[in-house]
C-alpha cells in the first residue's frame, strides 16, 4: 500500500518564526515582537526581528524549495504587516510581499497552503482585549475577507487558525508565550470559546470571498494517543484518551466543538465554569471542512486500565527523545488518522510532523542529520499503514523547511530540511533535504 497518487508532499514555516523584517515597510507590533523584547522571555535573549530574514530572502527560499521538489508549502500570514493595528487601515506593502511569495511559489509549481493565523495576533487588538474580546471573531474575518480578495484568484487551500490549544494554553495559562498570560479560568472559558467563534466565522469569510473553488482545513494540535497493543480494548481505550473531557490538551475541547459543533459536558478541568455559547453560536463554529489537518511530534501509548478506564503507559527508561525532549512515537501517524477519520469523515492531512536536532555544517561543508531521515522515515512508514486502513489522506507538511525561531526556546532548535546561519544567513540543504527529495519524487514508494 502506498501513498494515493494525488499526495501532496510540502514543507511548512509561519511568519513570525522566519520572516524577520519585524518593523519593515510599515508592518505593525505584534504580541511576539513585544514578548520577544522582554527580558528573560526567550532562550539566549534570540528574537524574530531579524529571524531567517525570509522576507527579504524569499526568492531565494522558493529557489530552494523547488530544488527539493516541494509540491506544496505551508506558509503563514503575518496579520500585523497587513494591519498594522489590526482593523482599519491596509498596509500595501505587507499584502504585496505575500502576492509575490504566492506568485513566485506557483512559478516554481509549487502550491500555497495558507495560514491565516500563526500565533503574531497585532499588539493593538491586544490592547483591545484581544481573544478576550468577542470581536476578535469580526476582527478576524475582516481581515480574511482583505487577504482572500487579493490572494484568492492563486491560493486554493486555507487553514485559518494554527494550534489553537498551544497559543491559548501556552501563551495566555501558562505565560511562557507572548502575550505572556496568566488568565484565570473564568476568562480562558470565554477566550477558547471566542477562538472557535473566529474560526467559525473565518472559515465563512473565506469560502464567501474566494473567487473560485478552494478548500479549507485546520492545522490543530494537542493530545495524540496510540494503543498500547492491537487488542480492541486498547484501541477503544487509546481513543477514548484522545477525546477525554479531563485533560486540558484533549481534543474533546479543541477538535470536537469545530467538528461536531459541540463542547464536552463537562467543564471541571476550567474551574467548572461554563462555556459562555450564545443563540446560534455553535452553527457557526461548526463549518463544513474539506480536510482535517492537524501537527503531530508525539504521542503517549494508552491501554485500557483494570477499572475500565484508559491509562497511559509511562515512557520507557531510556527511549529515543528528540532535542526537545520529545518521544519518538511514530505510530502517532498511524492511529490518531484512524481515530480522527471515525469522528470526522475527513481526509486527513498532516499539516506538521518533523523533529529538532543540534545540526551543524560539518567539515565537508554539508549538513548531516542522519537522525531526521530515520524519524521522519518511520513516521511515514506508519501513515502508510493508516492508509492501509483506509484512511484518504491529502498530504504531509514537513515542519519546517528551514530552521527558525522556536518560540520561547529561540534559536537553540533546528526543525529545518535547510540549515541557517544566524550570522551570515547562509542556508545548506541538509542530507535530509536531499533524502526528501527522493521521497517526493517516489510518492513515498522507497520508504
Ligand atoms: O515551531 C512550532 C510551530 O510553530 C508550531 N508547531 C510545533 C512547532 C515545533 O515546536
Amino acid at each position: 500500500m502506498s501513498f494515493p497518487a494525488d499526495f501532496v508532499w510540502g514543507a511548512a514555516a509561519a511568519s513570525y518564526q522566519i520572516e524577520g523584517g519585524w518593523q519593515a515597510d510599515g508592518k505593525g507590533l505584534s504580541v511576539w515582537d513585544v514578548f520577544a523584547h522582554r527580558p528573560d522571555t526567550i532562550y539566549n535573549g534570540d528574537t524574530g526581528d531579524v529571524a531567517c530574514d525570509h522576507y527579504h530572502r524569499y526568492q531565494d527560499d522558493v529557489a530552494l524549495m523547488q530544488e527539493i521538489g516541494l509540491q506544496a508549502y505551508r506558509f503563514s500570514l503575518s496579520w500585523p504587516r497587513i494591519l498594522p493595528e489590526g482593523t482599519g487601515a491596509i498596509n500595501p506593502a505587507g499584502l504585496d510581499f505575500y502576492d509575490k511569495l504566492v506568485d513566485t511559489l506557483l512559478a516554481a509549481h509549487i502550491q500555497p497552503y495558507a495560514t491565516l493565523f500563526h500565533w503574531d495576533l497585532p499588539y493593538a487588538l491586544y490592547l483591545r482585549g484581544g481573544w478576550k474580546n468577542r470581536d476578535i471573531a469580526d476582527w478576524f474575518a475582516d481581515y480574511t475577507t482583505i487577504v482572500v480578495e487579493k490572494l484568492g484568484d492563486r491560493v486554493k487551500h486555507w487553514m485559518p487558525l494554527n494550534e489553537p490549544v498551544v497559543f491559548l494554553l501556552i501563551g495566555h495559562r501558562e505565560g511562557r508565550h507572548a502575550p505572556g498570560d496568566k488568565v484565570c479560568d473564568q476568562d480562558f472559558v470565554y477566550m477558547m470559546h471566542n477562538m472557535f467563534l473566529t474560526h467559525g466565522k473565518a472559515v465563512q469569510a473565506i469560502r464567501a470571498a474566494s473567487p473560485g473553488a478552494c478548500k479549507v482545513g485546520s492545522a490543530n494540535a494537542g493530545a495524540h494517543t496510540f494503543p498500547a497493543t492491537e487488542s480492541e480494548a486498547d484501541i477503544e481505550a487509546a481513543r477514548q484518551a484522545m477525546f477525554s473531557p479531563h485533560n486540558p490538551w484533549s481534543q474533546g475541547w479543541w477538535s470536537d466543538p469545530m467538528m461536531l459543533g459541540q463542547y464536552p459536558d463537562d467543564t471541571s478541568i476550567w474551574g467548572g465554569y461554563a462555556i459562555p455559547v450564545q443563540a446560534g453560536d455553535m452553527e457557526i463554529i461548526r463549518q463544513p471542512l474539506d480536510f482535517f489537518g492537524f501537527n503531530v511530534y508525539q504521542g503517549v501509548a494508552v491501554r485500557a486500565g483494570e477499572n475500565g478506564l484508559p491509562e497511559v503507559l509511562p515512557r520507557l527508561t531510556g527511549s529515543a527523545l528528540t532535542l526537545t525532549q520529545w518521544p519518538v512515537t511514530p505510530e502517532v501517524l498511524h492511529w490518531p488518522p484512524r481515530f480522527y477519520y471515525d469522528r470526522y469523515h475527513l481526509p486527513i492531512l498532516i499539516s506538521e510532523n518533523g523533529l529538532s536536532l543540534p545540526d551543524w555544517v560539518a567539515l565537508d561543508g554539508k549538513v548531516h542529520d542522519p537522525g531526521r531521515i530515520d524519524f521522519v522515515g518511520r513516521y511515514l512508514r506508519a501513515y502508510k499503514q493508516a492508509a492501509a486502513a483506509g484512511v484518504p489522506l491529502v498530504g504531509y507538511m514537513h515542519w519546517s523547511i528551514m530552521d527558525n525561531f522556536e518560540w520561547a526556546e529561540g534559536m537553540k532548535h533546528r526543525f529545518g530540511l535547510i540549515h541557517v546561519d544566524y550570522q551570515t544567513l547562509k542556508r545548506t540543504l541538509k542530507d535530509s533535504a536531499y533524502w526528501y527529495k527522493d521521497v517526493i519524487a517516489s510518492n513515498g514508494a522507497n520508504l
